[in-house]
């Protein structure tokens, strides 16, 4: 039921499709229009990340802090136009910067992707931007391969920041980098900080929520690689993030969110959040959004 109401939605609404630029190499979960040729259950599960997981937990466990932030498939259609590239809406690699002096001065909103090395920060930005397969976002297996901040322009809409990662390998003046740019970014209007769902967080985690926290901007959790362990080992590793984020913080978005680079699991929600959280978008009165996520 849910699957066909949404592809029809989806036939009826234009610019779903893959741009044609990209059309031939996207890969085919890249859009909307191909997670919805999937069983009802796996397309919800890609829209919806957090409701594949609510069958494990406990009855006594509120729901209401996961779906804080709770899109329309119309919503989520929405954003992914702004992922699609045009003639006149250029989705490319930027600059690169290693200070604070060499960070390019932008007026659109922007928002950053800071974490562990390895954690997935690269690979998720290369999901974000799967609809245009011929950006460039480096990923690699080993730790600390990203050595500096990395733009990237969205149109005139926004800029991501792919940051290097802290913890082992991390270049040695990390702290040099990221942190003057979390405190004196002017159009940073949020800090994606992320954390590995399959192992949880860790030491070196809990040193950047308290960064964070000290900076006094808000910034969202996000947990990564969620196709990578059973249902028991995430849940148990969401449950004490949320703990976390409940006891420990105050600029802290309190609804972490998943995903998959790999799978795409979340990555139509999360292409959603940005474009509510930089102004992109509109959301339609049918999105839930119970704590204001744009505070
Ligand atoms: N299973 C799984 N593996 C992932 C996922 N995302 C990333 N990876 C893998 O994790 C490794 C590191 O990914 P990157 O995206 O380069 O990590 P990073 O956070 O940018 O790392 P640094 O640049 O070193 O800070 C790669 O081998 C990816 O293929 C995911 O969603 N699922
Ligand atoms: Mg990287």
């Amino acid at each position: 039921m849910f699957c066909l109401r949404l592809c029809l939605r989806l036939r009826l609404l234009p610019g779903t499709r893959v741009s044609d630029v990209s059309r031939h190499s996207a890969h085919k979960l890249a859009s909307l229009h191909g997670a919805t040729k999937l069983p009802p259950n796996k397309t919800q599960n890609l829209l919806y990340p957090f409701s594949g997981l609510e069958a494990y937990l406990d009855r006594s466990v509120d729901r209401t802090p996961f779906q804080l932030f709770h899109p329309s498939v119309e919503d989520m259609v929405n954003a992914e136009k702004l992922f699609n590239a045009s003639p006149t809406h250029k989705i490319d690699y930027y600059v690169s910067a290693e200070r604070m002096d060499h960070v390019p001065a932008l007026r659109q909103p922007e928002v950053c992707f800071i974490g562990r090395s390895n954690v997935g920060k690269s690979s998720l930005i290369k999901a974000l931007f799967s609809l245009t397969p011929e950006v460039e976002v480096r990923v690699s297996k080993t730790p600390g391969h990203t050595k500096k901040m990395n733009f990237f322009k969205v149109g005139r809409a926004f800029t991501i920041v792919d940051m290097p990662g802290y913890g082992h390998r991390a270049p040695k003046d990390f702290v040099d980098m990221v942190e003057p740019y979390l405190y004196t970014r002017k159009n940073l209007v949020r800090t994606f900080l992320l954390v590995d769902g399959s192992i949880g967080v860790q030491k070196a985690d809990l040193i950047a929520l308290e960064m964070c926290e000290d900076i006094r901007r808000p910034y969202v959790m996000l947990v990564t690689k969620i196709d990578k362990c059973g249902h028991g080992t995430l849940l148990t590793n969401l449950l004490s993030l949320q703990e976390v984020v409940k006891t420990r913080t105050s600029c802290c978005f309190p609804q972490p969110l998943l995903v998959s680079s790999l799978q795409f699991l979340g990555i139509y929600l999360l292409r959603c959040f940005i474009c509510h959280l930089t102004g992109s978008i509109r959301l339609t009165d049918t999105s839930q959004i119970r704590a204001e996520a744009s505070d």
